[in-house]
């Protein structure tokens, strides 16, 4: 009020914006306007809801003149831009994530309080877009964050679906799906833009006729048309102006009523396209490292891409004259084989629309996209059946014909009657029933490929792309994920962020490798006990939301042993399960035995068709029941599956962690980018030879992490030889017990069926090497126990982990695709105030 005062009595005193100023006082107000004005409340009667929403937009309005300088930036005509294709984006929460990339956190945490509210409760009412299912959408959210705090032009592209990864309840032990009704009360960070919707063809078939000039050509005459809107919300860099773009597409039919059909009275035959296009972006396939796919699935894929595309050549010729420059002002990332039918629509768009000669609009193509793969799971590799390939997508089908018929023929060149490396190579897999293979088509279609961890992109060359390997071994490389340190250390763990802080600075926020010089303090005693008491507090608070949650005690003090992740057998959550078992057994046979308590903390989802991952989750459930209700144990094993795991959860359960299980088959986790959150915020890895746990041992040394298991070529070996699982029961004791005890009903109330197929799959097929590792397994944990029990010892393995962790950055990922793949240079964001004169 002073300055309103000032302002009277002095004009050139000007008072702060209700819209931007950042002064407490002026945000406090801001929240009470929003609240009237936008939610129609009045304190009074508001909710907290109503309260999240009014801050939500009051945080909104001051970034979004950053966010359209930034999109006035990135249209000029000499800035090359990023466009990141992905089915998924799981970018968490926004409000909490915001107020720290706009530096903003104190003072609106005060201006809440004032209010007589909670900012953290605020937070928390925030539901979660949970528009992906696990490490792949994940990582391209990390990417998002980390394109605009490196102030890199940049677009993210996906699709807006109606219902995310669904909600995951637990009852009687066993998981059920509830629809994730993200939007039902609105959501504040979007800004529908139906202005610049695009129009995608399904269906029909493909004529071909003679233009004006007498050139042949070929059109798409579609069997229906279905409209794209974009939604677009801001994606703030930390401490920068650069506010970049995720533009997702929802879904619409072009007529939503069709008079025709309501006049001949057919009712509800009016609004059929309105409910089928409406569909097509319902809800998102709940599969992490998809299975066999599905028609809609594809629908989705090319619905999203045909837009993206279609919007990069709008907005690129708004700028440019032609075409022709289009690879040098844009280079399109491809998430997996998600998005990789984009090779072939902007092959159409060139060559159909915007008539280029199939050579010239070849190399554009080819230069534009880069392919980034994440899994080496051969059923994982997307193919689809021709036929629906075909009645869904005509004229793609005709252009992957052709690309495929030029690339043989190049193939044909290099290695002369070679018809292995010919069938391997093609788009059409002809082998059984045709189908198309993403995979080729991105691979031919790019000019670089990644995979997402050394060993990863390393076994790539080796196995699933050997052939395209031999072909052009110069497009291959490799980007070691990473994962923002804004979201996954300031915003999730306010405690380790304030101790790091006092001791190095902050320049550690968005330059990770200066964790380093906290390894000067790792012989400072009183340190070591200001970080344990840090972990302390971090492991109270998931105590306590444990109990609020699943109704379980748990003692801050034992070892928090933590596996978070997706639910696949090839991530062996059963195999933690089986030692959990065996140190049950330990303690039943001699309670005296030393070791420390331990709680065993899981989380995840499984795919709804999944069978095995589900019967794992009752598994984890049913041990938990009997061990934690066992009154021999006195509280010193706890088993806990914590519901509904999302990125929210992640950022309790990370901070928390003592222990992280990254146990998978070596070979098998491409990259993993859950076990760099866990590092970072100093928990010790148990781990396997796999994905990128091979880097951070690397980083951290081998004698700050905890390493069992066979190698990828031990396990190459070992299955080579004829695998027997049955052996590791029949000649270990331990083992056999426990899996004896599963067997007997022990854990399911004498239900001997229950747990029964877990067992016979360990027994007689064990895929995953469970049997071959468990020996490894139950070594290595001894050896945590042991560490633990040193409280200095195991406090100086945290501190180094910590300080270690600069390479798993996503800055550093993604300065790595910026230098070797996409050639991109930052731009600045010169910040503009709006005025009604220069809008
Ligand atoms: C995941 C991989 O399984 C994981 O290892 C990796 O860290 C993550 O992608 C990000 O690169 N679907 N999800 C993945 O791959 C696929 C396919």
């Amino acid at each position: 009020h002073l300055s309103l005062m000032a302002s009277i009595l002095n004009p050139n005193v000007t008072i702060e914006d209700d819209r931007t100023g950042l002064d407490i006082e002026t945000i406090r107000r801001a929240v009470l306007d929003n609240l009237f004005y936008i939610q129609g409340k009045f304190p009074a009667i508001a909710t907290k809801h109503d309260f999240y929403m009014a801050l939500a937009y009051t945080v909104r309005d001051r970034l979004l003149q950053r966010w359209l300088n930034s999109v006035q930036t990135n249209l000029k005509k000499d800035v090359k831009s990023v466009a990141y294709l992905s089915a998924e984006f799981l970018v968490g929460p926004h409000l909490g994530n915001n107020l720290i990339n706009l530096d903003i956190y104190q003072q609106v945490e005060q201006a809440i309080k004032e209010s007589g509210l909670n900012l953290q409760e605020l937070i928390d009412t925030e539901e979660e877009p949970g528009l992906g299912n696990g490490g792949l959408g994940r990582l391209a959210a990390c990417y998002l964050d980390s394109l605009s705090s490196l102030e890199i032009p940049a677009i993210g592209y996906g699709i807006r679906y109606e219902f995310g990864i669904f909600d995951q309840h637990i009852q009687d032990g066993w998981q059920v799906e509830i629809t994730d009704k993200w939007l039902q009360y609105g959501n504040p960070w979007e800004i529908a833009r139906p202005e610049s919707s695009v129009m995608v063809n399904f269906g029909g078939r493909t004529e071909a006729y003679t233009d004006d000039h007498g050139a042949f050509r070929v059109r798409w005459i579609p069997e229906y048309v279905v409209k794209g809107i974009p939604y677009d919300t801001p994606i703030l860099g930390y401490k920068v102006n650069t506010a970049n773009t995720l533009r997702l597409w929802r879904s619409e039919a072009c007529e939503s009523f069709n008079f025709e059909r309501f006049n001949q009275g057919d009712y509800y035959g009016a609004v059929d396209s309105k409910v089928h296009s409406e569909n097509l972006c319902k809800v998102l396939y709940p599969n992490d490292e998809p299975i066999q796919g599905k028609e809609l699935r594809l629908q989705q894929q090319y619905f999203f891409v045909c837009c993206s595309l279609q919007d990069m050549i709008r907005t690129h010729l708004i700028e440019n004259s032609s075409l022709d420059n289009f690879d040098q002002l844009w280079a399109i990332q491809l998430n997996d084989t998600h998005p990789a039918v984009a090779v072939a629509e902007l092959m159409r768009l060139l060559v159909d629309v915007h008539h280029y000669e199939w050579e010239p609009a070849w190399q554009i193509t080819e230069n534009t996209f880069g392919y980034t793969n994440h899994t080496l799971l051969p059923e994982a590799l997307e193919k689809w059946p021709l036929s629906i390939f075909g009645r869904l997508l005509p004229r793609l089908l005709e252009i992957i014909y052709e690309i495929n018929n030029r690339f043989l023929e190049r193939v044909r060149i290099k290695f002369p009657d070679n018809g292995s490396k010919m069938s391997s190579l093609s788009i059409i897999d002809e082998s059984d029933d045709k189908y198309v293979r993403m995979a080729n088509l991105a691979c031919i279609g790019s000019h670089r490929i990644n995979g997402v961890a050394q060993l990863h992109s390393e076994l790539l060359k080796e196995t699933i792309l050997h052939d395209f390997y031999a072909l052009f071994p110069e497009k291959f490389t490799n980007v070691t994920n990473g994962v923002t340190p804004r979201r996954w250390m300031v915003l999730s763990n306010p405690r380790l962020t304030e101790l790091i802080t006092q001791k190095i600075g902050n320049r550690w926020i968005n330059h990770l490798d200066e964790l380093k010089q906290l390894e000067q303090f790792v012989d400072d005693a009183s340190f070591r006990s200001q970080w344990r008491q840090v972990k302390q507090e971090v492991k109270q608070d998931l105590a306590k939301y444990i109990e609020k949650k699943v109704g379980i005690v748990v003692n801050p003090a034992s070892l928090f042993d933590v596996q978070v992740k997706r639910i696949h057998e090839y991530k062996r959550q059963h195999l933690n399960v089986l030692h959990i078992i065996t140190l049950y057994n330990r303690l039943k046979h001699n309670p005296n035995l030393d070791i420390p308590p331990r709680t065993f903390i899981f989380g995840g989802k499984a795919a709804p068709g999944y069978f095995m991952a589900k019967r794992i989750i009752k598994l984890i459930t049913s041990v938990g029941d009997v061990i934690n209700n066992d009154p021999d144990l006195k509280d010193r094993l706890k088993v806990v599956f914590l519901p509904d795991y999302n990125v929210t959860l992640g950022q309790r359960v990370y901070p928390a962690a003592d222990l992280s299980e990254q146990i998978s088959t070596a070979g098998k986790e491409a990259s993993g980018t859950g076990n760099m959150k866990f590092s970072l915020n100093g928990a010790l890895t148990i781990g396997t030879l796999d994905g990128a746990n091979v880097e951070i041992r690397e980083e951290v040394g081998a004698e700050n992490f905890f390493l069992f298991g066979l190698t990828t070529p031990q396990v190459a070996e070992v299955k080579s030889h004829g695998y027997y699982p049955r052996g590791h029961y029949d000649s270990n004791e331990e083992l056999r017990g426990v899996l004896d005890l599963i067997s007997c009903g022990f854990f399911s109330r004498g239900n001997r069926e229950l747990l029964q197929p877990i067992v016979d799959n360990l027994l007689y097929d064990d895929p995953y090497l469970l049997l071959a590792d468990y020996q490894s397994y139950i070594n290595s944990q001894e050896e945590v126990s042991e560490a633990y029990k040193d409280q200095e010892r195991w406090s100086r393995m945290s501190i180094l982990n910590v300080a270690r962790m600069g390479k798993f950055s996503s800055d550093r990922s993604i300065q790595e695709y910026c230098d070797n793949i996409w050639k991109v240079q930052p731009v600045s964001i010169k910040l503009q105030a709006y005025n009604q004169e220069n809008a």
